[in-house]
């Protein structure tokens, strides 16, 4: 009775690639321009594969508002936000991520879901600039600023994405809850927020992956952006397949680490019921990535982004949704 009572608060997200029970609190329409809650875009180009709509379902969306520029929606104990404003790559972008993440800070808080769980960025002109002054690492300075401000520690962000665009504003999406997620980090690479200063001035804020206890017993694992970064270091530049594979193994491990971590015992690799979005530097890269990642993870789903990942070395980025049951002995 105790059990279930709270098996029933986990809230009960799914996310699903094609018709499913449910209303989507945060529905993609990748590459196409909406900003609507059902079919938000992300600026990007889809490229193909198996789903073009990734939908963040829960039973019933309970309250929807609009803001200034976006608008925030909630159901199954979760909250959607969705912000998009003008933006420029000549521009320099730490204002703006400033503003962006004071804001969403502010509405989480203030409709009583103050935890982050998911977080996309999507932003024109992300390498732009030299140094110090390309725009990811500008990003990074804003976006640490208005956490700082707001009393959150870096190491305790949720899972992030951050994909460069050829549109001139800047998409932010995000998911938050009333309990926080379990940050789960990847042995095989240093943590980003603890990234040294040669790449940046302001260490990346977010974690590998964020696991959320859903209905059912489950777990779902949201995957971050993921490169082929080892250690803090980029491996194979100037090699698309090798740094697939490096990706890939990358995801691999977070699925193993927060299978190990929650005392689980399921497939740890990506398949049936996971997908996986990936974005590419070069369109013409897509073909061999995605035949690499078909035969590495048979029956899992794919799709493919034009974007630019925020190292001007790194040519492939994946990020992921995972389904992890539970483990012989666990409630539900
Ligand atoms: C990396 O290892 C990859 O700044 O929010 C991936 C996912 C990356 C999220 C972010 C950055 C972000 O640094 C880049």
């Amino acid at each position: 009775m105790i059990r279930s009572s709270r098996v029933g608060r986990e809230p009960p997200l799914e996310v699903c690639s094609g018709r499913s029970a449910g209303q989507p609190l945060l529905g993609f329409n990748l590459g196409a321009p909406g900003m609507e809650r059902q079919a938000v875009g992300t600026g990007l180009v889809w490229l193909g594969g198996d789903f073009e709509r990734e939908s963040w379902l829960v039973p019933s969306v309970v309250e929807t508002a609009r803001t200034e520029d976006g608008w925030w929606a909630r159901g199954g104990g979760l909250l959607s936000v969705a912000l998009s404003r003008p933006d420029d790559r000549e521009a320099d972008p730490e204002p703006l991520a400033h503003a962006l993440y004071r804001d969403l800070i502010g509405q989480v808080r203030a409709a009583g879901f103050p935890e982050l769980l998911r977080i996309w960025n999507f932003m024109p002109g992300i390498n732009h600039g030299d140094g110090d002054r390309e725009r990811y690492r500008r990003f990074c300075v804003g976006r640490g600023r208005a956490l700082s401000e707001a009393g959150l520690e870096d190491a305790a962000m949720c899972a992030a994405t951050a994909i460069g665009s050829d549109e001139k504003r800047f998409r932010l999406f995000a998911l938050a809850g009333r309990r926080a997620g379990l940050a789960i980090e990847n042995p095989r690479q240093v943590p980003a927020w603890a990234y040294p200063r040669r790449y940046g001035p302001r260490s990346p804020a977010f974690a590998r992956a964020t696991a959320l206890p859903i209905a059912h017993g489950r777990t779902g694992l949201l995957i971050s952006g993921t490169a082929s970064v080892v250690g803090h270091a980029t491996a194979h530049p100037g090699d698309v397949l090798a740094q697939t594979d490096e990706a890939a193994a990358n995801v691999e491990a977070l699925i193993a680490a927060a299978t190990d971590r929650l005392e689980l015992s399921g497939p740890r690799l990506p398949g049936d019921g996971s997908l996986v979005r990936v974005y590419v530097r070069q369109p013409g890269d897509w073909p061999p990535v995605e035949k690499r990642l078909r035969a590495r993870w048979p029956g899992v789903r794919l799709a493919g982004l034009r974007g630019d990942i925020c190292r001007r070395d790194l040519l492939v980025e994946m990020e992921a949704w995972h389904g992890l049951e539970p483990g012989a002995g666990a409630p539900g």
